[in-house]
């Protein structure tokens, strides 16, 4: 039977223009390891491709790792050679999702670890909404095809699994646990320590501040608002909520001039992550993820005239948990 590595390298060969990989727009480590792994598989099955991206992260332990790792990724806006001719696989989502820019490309491929949307239709997919992380999925494709793994692809699996899992703690299942056993030995554990020494910087410190004096919570639940910052920042300040004694959920919301950006967190199995972003959002944008960390988006445009966004975000998220009842 094909190993999965080859069942993928052999639907790529017959793109009729080039392969490119695409981890989900501002990709975290999970959809940047996830990339850079699959293209050193794929080009040991003699597939090149190139790993393309839309909308910068910023988020400092992203860009260290990309550093420390000599991780080769591009933005998209910056590859002249991308057109319809072209082949994408998908990595960390899937085409149609919100955080997946069209390019204009065909996706032909997706490897993602969020729940399968019901508008898909691949050539190839492995989509397992139960594992931890996409770092994951791609590091069982090493071992099934008895692939050595490189020290650091090996480290930026590890890496990419700690983000999603918060070091495997949240959404942890057999997959990861058993992944981050046999990929230990492979990676480089100093480079972790010092990734895990770069979280933020002193600019992010002074948002946080700013931010963190606007927390507040209606029982369990806890409100976070942040002056224009980016998708990972919010991510990483809601995650810093949800750490209080106090909160098992939390909505962090940034008002920015395209749009608004909503981050929930979940530690609580009465309430879905996913379906709380969704409900804050829902009827103006789009939100999904998972049980434990979601996020959505509502359009500048379509937000209602005359009701101030954190109260708008507030009602929303509070008349959502109220409804389940309990
Ligand atoms: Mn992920």
């Amino acid at each position: 039977m094909a190993t999965r590595i080859e069942e993928l390298a052999a639907v790529l060969e017959s793109a009729p223009g080039g392969v490119f990989i695409q981890p989900h727009d501002v990709p975290d480590p999970d959809a940047i390891a996830s990339a850079f792994a699959l293209r050193y598989l794929l080009s040991r099955s003699g597939i090149e491709a190139r790993v393309v991206y839309d909308r910068e992260y910023d988020k400092i332990d992203t860009r260290r790792m990309v550093e420390l790792l000599g991780i080769d990724l591009s933005l998209a806006s910056e590859v002249a050679s991308l057109d319809e001719e072209d082949w994408i696989v998908v990595v960390d989502g899937q085409s149609g999702n919100a955080n997946i820019v069209d390019l204009g490309c065909v996706a032909v491929a997706a490897i993602d670890h969020h729940e399968p949307r019901s508008d898909a239709s691949y050539r190839y997919s492995d989509i397992r909404p139960d594992a931890g992380s996409c770092s994951s999925i791609v590091a069982e494709y090493f071992f099934e095809a008895g692939e050595p793994l490189p020290r650091l692809v090996a480290t930026a699996l590890v890496y990419g699994m700690f983000v999603d899992t918060d070091n495997l703690t949240r959404g942890v299942s057999e997959l990861d646990a058993l992944m981050f056993y046999r990929l230990r030995a492979f990676s480089d554990a100093e480079l972790i320590r010092r990734l895990r020494g770069s979280q933020i910087t002193l600019r992010d410190l002074s948002i946080y501040a700013d931010a963190f004096r606007t927390v507040e919570t209606y029982g369990r639940l806890g409100f976070l608002r942040l002056e224009d910052a980016d998708d990972s920042l919010i991510g990483a300040a809601n995650d810093i909520v949800l750490s209080l004694d106090e909160v098992d959920a939390s909505v962090a919301f940034s008002i920015r001039p395209e749009g608004v950006k909503i981050s929930a967190r979940s530690l609580s199995g009465g309430i879905r992550a996913d379906d709380l972003a969704r409900a804050v959002v829902s009827g103006l944008g789009f939100g999904g993820g998972h049980a434990h960390m979601a996020g959505g988006f509502i359009p500048a445009e379509a937000l209602p005239p005359g009701k101030p966004v954190a109260m708008l975000v507030k009602h929303r998220a509070i008349s959502y948990l109220e409804g389940l009842g309990g």
